[in-house]
């Protein structure tokens, strides 16, 4: 019998199982358990056990003290308890989108929460060109009531700064701060740049001294723009997605930084499976139908999150000077200026850093690999620098066109690149 009281170990499979028949509550005396490690992310250790006789199934997630991507991150397991409580908090401001906790650990770093199998990761879904008509619906809910009901704006300011205490995560910021906003743009050893894109990630990031300026200043905004308790984590990995039905997931990065920050993550993930798309596709009208969903859901995006952030601040604005004309439309000027410099962020660093994404190392052809990450950094880069100009969905897709055509004018061999697919789009 496993001791889960005295001191913290990382569970196997057999361990979980154990530890949800003494510690939980939640299966009848005597169940028979069965137990998979189904984790698949950088971090943490994710158990579903299910009763098949009842059907009843919940996750533990432990988190481990080092990440699983590199034992170079050594992470306190204190996200734990930043992840359930944040989780707790969401769930209270939005309802039915994040999954339940039904227990927390602080011994075992662990918690207990909703087994949501019934939906699918966003972005392996994304991989197989599904679509969700509601996904932009039901993300903005989450953003408009979570970045505005946390914020200066609505909370008495002391509750405001009593969850900045709460919520402070140094370690994953720092991690953030390294991967985000400084390894990518200069040439960092820790950097897994993929060969063939090394030559015009130099040329066009890394010697370009303007944007090192740019990204060291949005840099100190992630640092001390303590405006919103974010997710913190929000690419399409960290979504659960069905039909009828959005869950986000995975908040262990939260922490109180720009509004901006949240959506620009999701803007851009979404670059990522439109760019693969364009790419791996090839039936002509099923590409230009799949395009044609992620261009409406992004532009959705904006506009719903614009027009529900704005509603719900005349609802619930509580803080007196925040009231005065003109202030609301600038406040929300800068969260889209922020979205637009998120947005290029996450398009380099997941092509130049240590963590990739999925949608972009699946293709397997290594020219057209290429073109996908000099499209993903030629709209980054735009976004960063040119973030003061884009504000609408209409904007934003308007990046992404030129980068497409901008890269697909370089291309001296067609062959390679399907240049019907993205002509028109462009
Ligand atoms: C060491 S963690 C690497 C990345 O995985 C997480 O999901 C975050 O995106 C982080 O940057
Ligand atoms: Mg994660």
């Amino acid at each position: 019998m496993r001791d889960f009281t005295s001191g913290y170990f990382t569970m196997n499979e057999e361990d979980a199982v154990e530890y949800a028949q003494v510690q939980l509550s939640f299966f009848e005396t005597g169940a028979k358990l069965e137990c998979r490690e189904i984790g698949d992310g950088n971090l943490n250790y994710v158990f579903r056990i299910v009763d098949h006789e009842t059907g009843k199934s919940v996750i533990i997630k432990q988190a481990g003290p080092v990440a699983r991507i590199s034992d170079a991150f050594k992470v306190s397991p204190d996200r734990n308890r930043i992840e359930s409580d944040i989780l707790k908090l969401q769930g209270a401001l939005v309802k039915g989108l994040v999954p339940e906790i039904y227990h927390y650990d602080p011994i075992m770093n662990c918690c207990a929460m909703e087994d949501l199998s019934d939906h699918e990761i966003m972005r392996t879904a994304l991989l197989k060109h599904k679509k969700f008509p509601l996904f932009a619906e039901h993300i903005t809910d989450f953003l408009a009531n979570t970045l505005l009901l946390t914020s200066d704006v609505v909370l008495n300011h002391k509750d405001k700064k009593a969850y900045v205490q709460q919520f402070t995560n140094p370690e994953l910021c720092e991690i953030s701060e390294d991967l985000v906003y400084t390894e990518p743009f200069y040439d960092c050893e820790q950097n897994d740049v993929f060969e063939g894109t090394r030559e015009f990630i130099r040329e066009t990031i890394w010697n370009d001294q303007r944007l090192a300026l740019e990204t060291a200043k949005l840099k100190f905004d992630f640092m001390t723009k303590a405006q919103s308790l974010l997710h913190g984590d929000l690419h399409t990995g960290s979504i659960f997605v069905k039909e009828d039905s959005t869950k986000v997931i995975d908040p262990e990065f939260a922490f109180y930084g720009p509004a901006g920050y949240d959506i620009g993550n999701v803007v851009a993930n979404l670059i990522f499976a439109y760019v693969s798309g364009s790419i791996i596709i090839v039936e002509k009208s099923a590409r230009e139908d799949y395009l044609q969903y992620i261009e409406t859901t992004i532009q959705q995006v904006i506009q719903l999150f614009t027009e529900k952030f704005s509603k719900l601040w005349d609802e619930k604005c509580s803080e007196p000077t925040a009231k005065v004309p003109g202030f609301k439309e600038q406040y929300l000027d800068s969260i889209l200026e922020d979205t637009a410099a998120v947005t290029g962020l996450e398009l380099c660093r997941r092509i130049i850093g240590i963590a990739h994404v999925k949608d972009i190392t699946s293709i397997t052809d290594g020219n057209n690999r290429i073109i996908a990450e000099k499209i993903c950094l030629t709209a980054g880069k735009t976004f960063i620098l040119e973030r003061s100009a884009v504000r609408t969905g209409e904007e934003f897709l308007k990046v992404l066109h030129q980068s497409i055509s901008q890269i697909k004018g370089e291309q001296t061999n067609d062959s390679i690149y399907r240049s019907h697919s993205i002509s028109t789009i462009g």
